[in-house]
């Protein structure tokens, strides 16, 4: 017989898993997030993961956790090479390429925002040291947990031998959100909405940014004329949309926060299609005015070596620029509220 000998077939090379650590793992967003990651919607879908779950160091929290790691176990996701349960910091955080921050207390009954940025503040410190001392070279962290913004400056101030760029906070969500208003007032698939910006602080007074936004490839303006919607529903809706869920389920949003933070990691690490961009709170610059140092929602895209930056040149009327300075605003006194806290 003749013909050429059969080649082994190729195996494709394993990637090496790495370590995520995710804080408040038995809560909501937790159990919405967890099974998205061990199924590589973040990070590839020929890339494993080793789980690291951090929950507070009480009886209930933690037997919540086994259960949540029980049922990862049960679903035998071929990417989750390994699970840590843990309420120690530093073994939670050891050797992590991600710190997800996702644990905080939530706001009670007749509680301030000032009340609520005081009572989560110090859960950053602890988290911030203990990324600085046990993470990864490199190791990167996005703060969900509320006031996000002010949080993540809290847990960047925290760990000064990591890179300030390393740090950011989830608006995702947010604009993800307005991407899905326009999209109905304008009739068309949430697909069609692109550069989509959330300037500012993940609050009520956050700005989405109409005036730069694309609809099927055309301005926003050609698309929706309704300026009176555009200008106060439409920034409303989006800036409320937290509290209408909270009205309708009793509950926070969790899916839709687990999807932004899905979304949010993935294009931190995946080039931007060329032209468009992201929502994603990060260290100010100085660029667009806001006061270099501040965690602030800009645009961003990445390039093809994986760096980010904030997409600079975009026109922003007298109605923007006001907008943005009160949002900034809100993030200089929230940063006065925990100044003590910034090492
Ligand atoms: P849950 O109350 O369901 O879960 C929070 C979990 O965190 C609990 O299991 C709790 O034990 C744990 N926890 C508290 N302090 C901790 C600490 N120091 N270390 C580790 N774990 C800790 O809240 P959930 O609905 O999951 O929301 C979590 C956070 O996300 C809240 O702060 C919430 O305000 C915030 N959100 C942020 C959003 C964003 O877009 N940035 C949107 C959704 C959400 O509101």
């Amino acid at each position: 017989m003749g013909g050429s000998p059969q080649l082994p077939e190729t195996q494709p090379v394993a990637k090496s898993p790495i370590r995520v650590a995710v804080t408040g793992a038995a809560g909501q967003i937790g159990y919405a997030l967890l099974p998205r990651i061990a199924a590589g919607q973040m990070f590839g879908p020929d890339q494993p993961v080793i789980l690291h779950m951090i929950e507070i160091p009480a009886e209930k929290p933690m037997a919540a956790l086994q259960g949540v790691a029980m049922e990862l176990e049960d679903c035998a996701f071929p990417l989750l090479a390994d699970m840590v349960c843990t309420s120690d910091l530093n073994e939670g955080f050891g050797d992590v390429d991600w710190a997800l921050l996702v644990g905080a207390k939530p706001r009670g009954p007749g509680m301030e925002r000032n009340d609520l940025i005081e009572g989560n503040g110090p859960i950053f410190t602890g988290q911030g040291k203990a990324i600085n001392d046990s993470g990864a070279k490199g190791c990167r962290t996005v703060v969900v947990g509320n006031p996000c913004n002010t949080n993540a400056l809290i847990a960047m101030h925290n760990a000064p031998d990591v890179d300030q760029a390393n740090f950011s906070a989830m608006t995702r969500l947010d604009e993800n959100r307005a991407k899905a208003q326009l999209a109905n007032k304008a009739g068309v698939h949430h697909t069609s909405v692109t550069n989509m910006t959330i300037w500012g602080n993940h609050s009520a007074t956050q700005y989405p940014d109409f005036e730069n936004v694309k609809i099927g490839g055309k301005r926003g303006s050609e698309v929706i004329s309704d300026r009176a919607w555009v200008q106060g529903d439409f920034i409303k809706t989006v800036q409320q949309r937290g509290a209408a869920i909270i009205k309708a389920r009793g509950l926070s949003s969790a899916l839709s926060a687990a999807n932004g933070l899905v979304d949010h990691v993935r294009d931190l690490c995946t080039p931007t299609k060329p032209g468009d961009w992201h929502s994603v709170a990060i260290c100010s610059d100085g660029s667009y005015d806001v006061p270099a140092g501040l965690i602030c929602s800009f645009p961003v895209s990445v390039d093809d070596a994986g760096r980010y930056s904030i997409v600079q040149g975009l026109s922003l009327s007298d109605f923007a620029v006001d907008k943005l300075a009160a949002s900034v605003a809100e993030l200089e006194h929230e940063r006065s509220v925990i100044s003590g806290l910034l090492g």
